[in-house]
């Protein structure tokens, strides 16, 4: 007997779903921009090729992933093998004077973060790049949220919506000591697997050799291949999940006790170790099992990132209708 197959529409028979598949429909990443971008990709390998011959520049982030905006920049890793690890400012540094010599870039800076980057845009556009040299835990969750996002067919206009309440509400900015959106990410997910009848599971768990994290880098986007589609129980409208998510982390999630595993489909106590004691908010890197969060260090962003979210479900929830939280037509 096959499954019974949903439709998207199947989850949008009230007003509020029916706002949220409309952003998201005007907001996605169109397969012309990812085609863009990745003839950015191949130039700037041959270019970058010219002096490190056997490096080779990998499209991360939510360019690849499944969960990119027309607006997205480009995240890209620069992976490049040997016995002995470059430094990566160095190379960066390298990358720099090479990027001034080359017609179709411009506005390279270096950013010397803990993972350092350089930053750059093509030439009369507004497409930006950030690219780093061998963090490639980048390319492995990449792929690993990539599952994720096509496992069903709510992940995807779900967190997208997610993100441009954040960015609307001034919540999703790492470098302004707020959330990520690679933590937004993970904090949707987390929701959607912890549900009394989950709409996802633990992937790492249940396709251990998919997500393995010492597969070779260039296997790493063949990997998931065989994770077919979750069959959910959960029949919840997107309008209801996004109204759950704002009602788990106002009024559910322990955010000074709790650290939020994907990789687990759980959470676990934060008082276990030096990693998650005292920290705002704890949520784990599935790969490398560190803290995303660790941005949000300043007590006054954490408790106005909380109050968002008491705040977003109260009026939501009384008015089921998106523009309450987010003006849609200022957005698309
Ligand atoms: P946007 O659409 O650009 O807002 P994104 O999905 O590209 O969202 P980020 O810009 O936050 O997300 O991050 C880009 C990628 O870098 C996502 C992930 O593959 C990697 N990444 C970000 N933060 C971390 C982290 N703390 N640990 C490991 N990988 C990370
Ligand atoms: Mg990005």
């Amino acid at each position: 007997i096959p499954e019974s197959s949903n439709s998207l529409q199947d989850y949008v028979k009230d007003k509020l779903s029916g706002q949220m598949l409309e952003l998201f429909e005007a907001c996605q990443q169109q397969s012309s921009d990812l085609i863009r971008k990745e003839k950015c990709r191949t130039q700037l390998q041959k270019d970058i090729q010219r002096v490190y011959a056997v490096a080779r520049l990998y499209l991360t982030g939510s360019s690849m992933n499944g969960l990119g905006c027309r607006s997205s920049d480009a995240d890209m890793c620069l992976v490049i093998k040997g016995n002995k690890r470059p430094d990566p400012i160095q190379v960066l540094s390298v990358l720099q004077r090479l990027f001034r010599s080359l017609s179709y870039v411009e506005r390279t800076h270096l950013i010397r973060a803990k993972v350092p980057i350089l930053r750059f845009r093509e030439k009369g556009s507004d497409l930006e790049f950030d690219l780093n040299v061998n963090n490639t835990v980048g390319i492995r969750n990449t792929f690993l949220l990539r599952s994720y996002a096509y496992a069903d067919l709510r992940i995807r206009p779900m967190i997208l919506v997610v993100k441009k309440w954040a960015k609307h509400n001034q919540i999703n900015d790492a470098s302004k000591g707020t959330l990520s959106s690679y933590t937004l990410v993970l904090m949707v997910l987390h929701y959607l697997q912890t549900l009394k009848e989950p709409v996802l599971p633990s992937l790492q768990r249940d396709y251990p050799e998919s997500f393995n994290p010492f597969m070779d880098i260039d296997m790493v986007p063949e990997g998931p291949k065989y994770v077919p589609p979750y069959s959910s129980t959960n029949q919840s409208s997107l309008g209801d999940l996004l109204l759950g998510f704002l009602r788990y982390y106002a009024t559910v999630f322990s955010w000074d006790k709790q650290v939020i595993s994907v990789r687990e489909a759980k959470t676990f106590p934060n008082n276990n170790s030096r990693e998650w004691r005292n920290k705002f908010i704890c949520v784990e890197e599935p790969f490398e099992r560190n803290n995303v969060a660790r941005a949000v260090h300043e007590k006054m962003k954490f408790e106005a990132i909380k109050a968002q979210f008491a705040e977003s479900w109260r009026i939501l929830r009384q008015r089921k209708d998106l523009n309450s939280i987010l003006p849609v037509r200022a957005i698309i």
